[in-house]
């Protein structure tokens, strides 16, 4: 299959995160997309492709056109202060402050527009948020057009980019425009199966009164947790969207039986749906080795996870989330590509 990849990753380069209390390195980082596009060319998977350049028309069919434009201005608006270091949110309108009125301030944007102060902006933030959307767009374009699956080697990840706010590494959510574009574009109907550590609460958030996109996550707890806010069984779709939205949460230390269950459940879930087409969320966050993350998956597991899907027998997207065990993050994510291609 085809691999899309976008140079432009790479000046998205933040140097902390606040994690335990205290500053550490960022886990989100440009080596990671490096050793899989690596990893790619070692096993042969096939040709590595600059995506083509997208407009944002696409990524306006999920998303907010205020917070796409505040993206878009961000690190100048932050620059334009003084500041030299990560453009971060500290203030967020929580419970009880007020959220409809749209802050000018750049400050106050980056709180209104964020879940968390994950997703900072460096100065080539914006230009690696339109790479890693092209990535995904140019993989789906390829789907539709007929391939049996292409990979967007997105980066940054998207996952919990809701439909205005960032958060989680993420800022606009690749596999959300891409399953949006894949129904404006010939697909009745579209499944989303994220197998990230993480809830994707942005995923679900777009889509949860549709019922025409299922979207099937499964992930650590949410009382445990990263996103800890969304998550739950009981999550299952509101409106038109009852029904099309399926939460697999699991305890730490979940291993590939349990984990596989629940995959096998979703999958049923995705063949009773009817889908045309299927977004895969890849994160390889599950396994045993990632820094953050509390699953016990194995190198091993990853290409059963792809077989799995490939069973499904229908043309399939997959779309780069986390994953932070950078010396085994391209043998894992590069599993499962192989192990869907058989
Ligand atoms: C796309 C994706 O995988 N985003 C994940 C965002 C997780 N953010 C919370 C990180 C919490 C880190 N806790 C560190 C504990 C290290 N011992
Ligand atoms: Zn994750």
């Amino acid at each position: 299959m085809k691999t899309f990849y976008s140079e432009a990753h790479r000046g998205h380069a933040g140097h902390f995160e606040l994690a335990g209390g205290r500053l550490v390195p960022c886990f989100e980082k440009p080596v990671r997309a490096e050793y899989v596009r690596a990893r790619v060319e070692e096993v042969g998977l096939g040709p590595v492709l600059a995506p083509k350049s997208w407009s944002l028309d696409a990524a306006a069919r999920v998303h907010d056109a205020g917070y796409l434009d505040f993206l878009g201005r961000a690190w100048d608006m932050w620059a334009a202060e003084g500041n030299h270091t990560t453009a971060l949110a500290m203030t967020w309108p929580v419970r009880g402050l007020r959220n409809d009125i749209v802050p000018t301030s750049i400050e106050a944007m980056l709180g209104y527009y964020s879940m968390d102060a994950g997703a900072g902006f460096m100065p080539g933030t914006y230009a690696a948020i339109r790479g890693s959307l092209d990535c995904a767009l140019t993989a789906a374009e390829c789907v539709a057009g007929g391939e049996a699956a292409a990979f967007a080697l997105c980066r940054p990840p998207g996952h919990h980019a809701g439909s205005a706010f960032m958060g989680g590494y993420c800022f606009i959510n690749n596999a959300s425009v891409a399953a949006q574009w894949l129904r404006d574009n010939g697909a009745a109907r579209v499944a989303i199966l994220d197998v990230d550590y993480h809830h994707g609460n942005g995923t679900q958030e777009i889509f949860y009164a549709r019922g025409d996109v299922l979207v099937c996550n499964i992930h650590g707890d949410p009382n445990t947790e990263y996103p800890f806010f969304l998550g739950h069984v009981d999550e299952t779709g509101t409106g038109a969207g009852e029904g099309a939205n399926a939460n697999y949460p699991l305890p730490f230390g979940t291993d590939f039986e349990s984990w596989g269950a629940a995959l096998d459940h979703a999958c049923g879930r995705i063949e009773a749906f009817g889908a045309d087409v299927v977004v895969v969320s890849l994160g390889v966050d599950t396994f045993e080795r990632d820094p953050i993350s509390h699953f016990k998956l194995t190198s091993a597991d990853y290409p059963k996870i792809g077989a799995r899907i490939a069973k499904l027998g229908r043309p399939t997207l997959f779309v780069f989330e986390g994953g932070y065990a950078v010396d085994e993050i391209g043998i894992n994510a590069v599993g499962v590509l192989t192990g869907f291609e058989g």
